[in-house]
């Protein structure tokens, strides 16, 4: 324990200081940020870090990592399948990397190994091009088989029983879980600090337009001016580009994940089956954080379902039966928005001053860090940085899709 914590949990009369504070709404914002995520939240940070731009507001509608960012199961890492994501998510796993000491909060970043088990032959190809992909870009990535994969993970079964024996695993040692509501915490205390405005509880109900382009948003509130409009939310990335008359090819649909009750640690590593549609990790408490693949059909709902335990239990006792007496204590689900080629979309949109950061998928946590940085490096330069140009919103009509399907981890 620090010292600083010790001497405040002493001080029974001094209050907590607050991590960030509620501020009056202002009627006009330089930058104003819809969707207060990890995303949202990173970009209004580097906004003011990196560039001194701290005219800027986060608009939640409900409170501080209420969406996807609070909702993830928690799973860092950059083993993607094209050259343009294994880059990006690169950036973003180094970031994460730093992140404790940049934020100067305890983010719990465990980079424990992530193991992307291959059960036919045809994943065993496309692990093996991923490895490839992998290592072109200075990403530790590598093929394992199975004796290795049982040193890793001792509880897994790599038998001939199943009915999907393991053939072999895409290994990626910087693969790693991290505390996610100690990043959001963690950017919003900075971006606070830095003179950023987090207003919670606030929601847009339409966008202002003038000569075609963005000029403020309305809120339940009352009506901001705003020189930029960044759309960064996830289940409503529609709705509110919707609002500036942009279509986005995005398609939401729930996630869901559970957790079991708290065990002795005894898996270290993260292991994901594409193939069964299940990952699992063990949480710092000892639980085991599970998920599979996204519901079936589009929806914005955000409970869990008997369907999917039944599913993610069956799956799961294929790969570790001695699971089978842990009990499941809670499940949730989240919100996807899937595009057609499961790569996100970040920047311009043909209204000038409407910007998206949008299109996460089941994927979108994972690259909080390197999409602020990135967001607020055009925001503040007007320029689109090479990272970004892949996931243009413009790609779709150009045909240049960035195709990450495969590296997907979930089944989609
Ligand atoms: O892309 O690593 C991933 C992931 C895990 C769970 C959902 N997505």
């Amino acid at each position: 324990m620090s010292l600083k914590l010790l001497k405040q949990a002493l001080n029974t009369a001094a209050p907590l200081p607050r991590m960030w504070r509620a501020r009056e709404l202002k009627d006009h914002y330089d930058v104003v940020i819809i969707g207060g995520g990890a995303h949202g939240l990173a970009c209004a940070y580097y906004l003011a870090k990196d560039h001194g731009i701290t005219d800027v507001a986060v608009l939640e509608k409900s409170y501080i990592g209420s969406g996807g960012s609070g909702r993830n199961t928690t799973i860092i890492r950059s083993n993607y399948l094209t050259p343009e994501g294994v880059r990006f998510y690169d950036e973003s796993v180094k970031l994460y990397e730093e992140m404790a000491a940049e934020l100067d909060f305890n983010v719990m970043f465990s980079q424990r190994g992530h193991l992307t088990l291959a059960h036919t032959d045809a994943a065993v190809r496309t692990m093996r091009r991923r490895a490839e992909v992998n290592r072109l870009q200075g990403v530790d990535s590598r093929l394992i088989w199975p004796d290795e994969i049982k040193r890793l993970c001792p509880p897994i079964d790599i038998s001939d029983h199943p009915r999907y024996p393991i053939q072999a695993a895409l290994y990626h040692p910087p693969g790693g879980v991290i505390r996610h509501d100690a990043v959001v915490w963690g950017y919003a205390a900075q971006a606070d600090a830095g003179g950023v405005h987090l207003h919670q509880q606030t929601r847009v109900t339409g966008l202002q337009m003038e000569g075609g382009r963005v000029v403020g948003v309305e809120t339940h509130r009352g009506r901001i001016g705003a020189g930029i409009v960044l759309n960064a939310t996830a289940g409503w990335a529609t709705t509110i580009a919707d609002m500036a008359g942009v279509r986005l090819p995005i398609t939401t649909f729930p996630l869901q994940a559970c957790v079991t009750e708290p065990l002795k640690p005894f898996l270290d590593v993260i292991i994901v089956s594409g193939s069964l549609h299940v990952y699992v990790s063990q949480s710092d408490r000892g639980e085991l954080v599970m998920g599979a693949a996204v519901d079936p059909f589009a929806s914005y709902a955000l409970r869990g379902s008997l369907s999917f335990i039944e599913g993610i239990a069956g799956h799961m006792l294929e790969l570790f039966p001695s699971f089978a007496p842990a009990r499941i204590m809670r499940l949730w689900a989240g919100l996807c928005d899937m595009t057609p080629d499961y790569s996100p979309i970040m920047g311009f949109t043909p209204v000038e001053g409407f910007l998206v950061d949008v299109g996460w998928g089941t994927y979108g946590f994972k690259a909080a860090p390197v999409s602020g940085k990135r967001m607020a490096e055009l925001i503040a330069s007007g320029q689109t940085p090479d990272l970004l140009r892949p996931f243009r919103l413009s790609r779709f009509a150009e045909h240049d899709l960035v195709g990450e399907k495969g590296a997907a981890s979930v089944g989609h």
